[in-house]
């Protein structure tokens, strides 16, 4: 019996900064009944997926920035999702900003701020957590660039590392998810570590800007693209497993985000793409034993992957120069090893 489930990704358009998050979930949940009627069991949610990515935005006072966060999860506001899934059966995945009380790394209990997501069932529960890891952009106010990118200013570091739970969905006893955040998806170490834990399908969420605002030098606009999908692609492919990317699309307060959300399969092909850039339900029916044939032959990481070599991808951080080549016995230079 094939283990096939309806994947559905639930693309947003744009949510300007003064729009209330009411607003949002009312259109989430139009999202959701849509992706019901198409047979889904299981719909994506874009990263923070309740307010505008404010993350563009500069607050002198973080403080002032909690605005944008959700202090509980279900809150007012998102319990109508919660309660609309529960009633169709239905598991999602949702992106949002956590306020949270936490232990810090050294066991102090701290209020502490993650770009977090959430996989729940198709019963309300809450299944998994992950709070991002990779946060791109910078802390500070950058004069330099047109648009701010502050998710180093308004989050922590996850510290949760990139989990993956066997959980239930509709029709099936127990699928392998896991969850990526927007950046993460460009670092294939996180599409491997979730690969180590034999993900069949990682839940992504995006919010990502068709202009490279990094005063680093000129990117075409179509490059924007071809890196999301061919990261999620690889991802896929490599690790042998299903990804479902949702994006937050269109122009918010005059900054404009991409769509082309996508599902892809463990063959690293694209399987459903949305056209618009705007709120919109892709959906692919997934065969999740798919994923047993890259698993069992290229990437079966038990009888081909040698970590003994691999030290430098947790040994270091930055990238080190290499050792210089000189001919042996030249000039006086000897041979660097
Ligand atoms: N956004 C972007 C992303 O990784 C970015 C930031 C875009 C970084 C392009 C580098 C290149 O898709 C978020 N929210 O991570």
């Amino acid at each position: 019996m094939a283990r096939s489930l309806v994947v559905a990704v639930a693309q947003l358009g744009p949510i300007q900064k003064s729009e209330p998050r009411a607003l949002a979930v009312g259109r989430m949940i139009g999202l959701l009944e849509r992706a019901h009627a198409r047979g889904a069991g299981f719909v994506v949610f874009p990263e923070l997926a309740l307010t505008t990515f404010f993350p563009r935005h500069y607050h002198a006072d973080r403080a002032e920035a909690d605005v944008w966060f959700e202090q509980t999860m279900p809150s007012a506001e998102t319990a109508p999702l919660f309660a609309r899934a529960r009633q169709l059966g239905m598991g999602f995945h949702l992106g949002y900003a956590e306020l949270a009380r936490a232990p810090d790394a050294a066991g102090q209990m701290r209020t502490r701020h993650f770009n977090t997501a959430i996989l729940v069932g198709p019963e309300g529960d809450v299944f998994l957590k992950y709070r991002k890891v990779h946060l791109p952009g910078h802390a500070e106010f950058d004069p330099r660039r047109a648009v701010q990118h502050l998710e180093k200013r308004y989050f922590e570091v996850g510290d949760l590392g990139f989990p993956v739970i066997r959980a239930p969905l509709p029709g099936l006893d127990g699928v392998n998810l896991g969850m990526m955040i927007c950046n993460d998806r460009r670092w294939p170490e996180a599409w491997r570590v979730l690969g180590l834990q034999s993900v069949e399908l990682v839940a992504l969420g995006y919010n990502t800007p068709s202009l490279n605002q990094e005063a680093g030098g000129f990117e075409a606009p179509h490059l924007r693209v071809f890196h999301s999908h061919l990261s999620i692609q690889a991802g896929c492919y490599q690790n042998a497993c299903f990804a479902a990317a949702a994006a937050k699309a269109g122009v918010e307060d005059g900054c404009e985000l991409f769509g082309h959300s996508i599902i892809v399969n463990p063959q690293g092909e694209i399987i459903a793409q949305a056209s618009s850039w705007g709120d919109e339900v892709i959906t692919a029916d997934c065969d999740l034993d798919l994923c047993r044939l890259g698993r069992s032959t290229i990437f079966a990481f038990d009888r081909h992957r040698r970590p003994e070599a691999y030290g430098r991808i947790t040994g270091q951080t930055g990238a080190t120069d290499p050792p210089v080549w000189r001919r042996p016995g030249g000039d006086g230079g000897s041979s660097e090893k």
